[in-house]
Formats: C-alpha cells, sequence, structure tokens
C-alpha cells in the first residue's frame, strides 16, 4: 500500500502543475488559500500513536535537601495513520498519570495536541520519584504488511494484538497486579467497564484485514503508549 501510494503521488502533483501552468487565469497565483492545505482523515495506527514530555527528567525531587519543586510540563501527542501520515482530522486522545495531576484529554489539531501535566503534593511521594503517564486514543492495530499488498491476509503472520491501557507504575511493560486499570472497550470487554484488566483479544483490530482466521469483527481498537517521567532531574555528573 505504501509503495502503490508513493507512485499515485507524484502522478497527482505534476498534473496540478500542467493545469496551473495552460490557465489563462492568473489568480491561483495569488494569495494562497489555506482551505488548500492537506487534509488527511482516517484512523490512527497504534506505531503512529507518539507521546512525548518536553522535560523526561524534570528536577522536581531534590534527593539531597528533600525539597520538591512545583512544576507543569507540556505533554505532546502525535497521530498519523498506517501510511506513515499525519492525520488532520479530530482526534480525542485521553490521559491518565500515576502521579501529579493531568489534564483527561485533548483534541488533535493537524495530528498534534497537548495537555499540562502537573506535580501535586496532598499524598504520598511516587515511588522511585517516577511517574508513568499514559495517553490512550480509538484507532486500528499496527501489522506487517510481508507482501505489501495494503491488507493484513493469510500471507501475514505478524500484528500487535493490543491488550487494554494500563498505567504501567513499575514499568516493566506487562500488567501487574495493583497497577492502574483503564477501562475501555475491546474484544475481552464489550462494555469497557468491567472494572478489570483485558489482554488482548488475539485477533486483528483493523479495516484492512482479509485473513481468513484473524480479523477480528471489531475493526477499530483503543491504541495506547505511554511515558515514564524521572523526577529527581538528570544523573549528576560525578
Ligand atoms: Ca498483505
Ligand atoms: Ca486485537
Ligand atoms: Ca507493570
Ligand atoms: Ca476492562
Amino acid at each position: 500500500m505504501n509503495n502503490r501510494f508513493l507512485m499515485i503521488a507524484p502522478l497527482l502533483a505534476s498534473s496540478t502543475l500542467f493545469l496551473a501552468g495552460c490557465s489563462d487565469d492568473n489568480s491561483e497565483f495569488e494569495t494562497p488559500n489555506l482551505s488548500d492545505a492537506p487534509t488527511n482523515a482516517g484512523l490512527v495506527s497504534q506505531k503512529n500513536l507518539s507521546i512525548l514530555s518536553e522535560d523526561v527528567q524534570p528536577p522536581i525531587f531534590d534527593p539531597l535537601t528533600g525539597t520538591a519543586t512545583d512544576t507543569s510540563l507540556t505533554i505532546t501527542v502525535k497521530v498519523g495513520d498506517r501510511n506513515n501520515q499525519l492525520l488532520t482530522d479530530a482526534h480525542t486522545v485521553f490521559f491518565a498519570t500515576e502521579w501529579g495531576l493531568i489534564e483527561p484529554s485533548c483534541i488533535t489539531e493537524n495530528g498534534i495536541c497537548t495537555v499540562t501535566w502537573q506535580t501535586s503534593f496532598g499524598g504520598p511521594n511516587p515511588v522511585n520519584n517516577r511517574t508513568t503517564i499514559t495517553a490512550w486514543t480509538l484507532g486500528e492495530e499496527s501489522f506487517t504488511d510481508t507482501n505489501g499488498n495494503g491488507v493484513f491476509d493469510d500471507s501475514d503472520t505478524t500484528f500487535d494484538d493490543r491488550e487494554e491501557p494500563f498505567i504501567d507504575i513499575n514499568e516493566s511493560d506487562s500488567f501487574d497486579t495493583g497497577e492502574g486499570v483503564i477501562d475501555v472497550v475491546n474484544g475481552n470487554d464489550p462494555t469497557g467497564a468491567n472494572g478489570v484488566h483485558d489482554i488482548g483479544d488475539s485477533l486483528l483490530n483493523s479495516p484492512s484485514c482479509t485473513h481468513s482466521s484473524l480479523c477480528s469483527p471489531r475493526t477499530t481498537s483503543y491504541i495506547w503508549t505511554d511515558i515514564a517521567l524521572e523526577m529527581d532531574g538528570p544523573p549528576t555528573v560525578p
């Protein structure tokens, strides 16, 4: 699919240039019309949901003095489709944090949106001065298109079966008892409200699936990513 798209795109660009060159009316060379900006609407692919923090080692807790500094950070998410193209339509991305406070959601514009995370010292300090932030949105699971035909078919074998999102407090990349459950609709939790963490449904959740046995009837899935903040600042240089 990627290859096919790349071949089509230059043809379209060439046609546009040819038509513009033949026109007697030069009005199209005047002020660019912003409504002509490229748009791309679609599903967020797991492989192109990313989260960034303006600082992953904020100096909030000082281990030497035992003091803490009130801090706010901008957390940014980016969304793209499975063809590695930015999604310009609106997608709501949700957030949860192990420690501190975070705005619950943002809506992407031109593939990006941001929320503010900030410290909150009312409760106990976080374990190891670290906090995990999880972001999730409705999208599709990723797959490896071995034969390049744009769909997951019987020739393909590998896809990223996503479990329900969770707050990975110990950063083990797996759900452990006591970690934060994030209930969403999925193949094993049709209401998204069963109160427990659900594993993946072992099927590919994507509209681009033609496999004879591995396509989920649910063509979308909540996809997610996370980031850990190290809140005692960068390591001190010896
Ligand atoms: Ca394929
Ligand atoms: Ca799945
Ligand atoms: Ca874990
Ligand atoms: Ca659940």
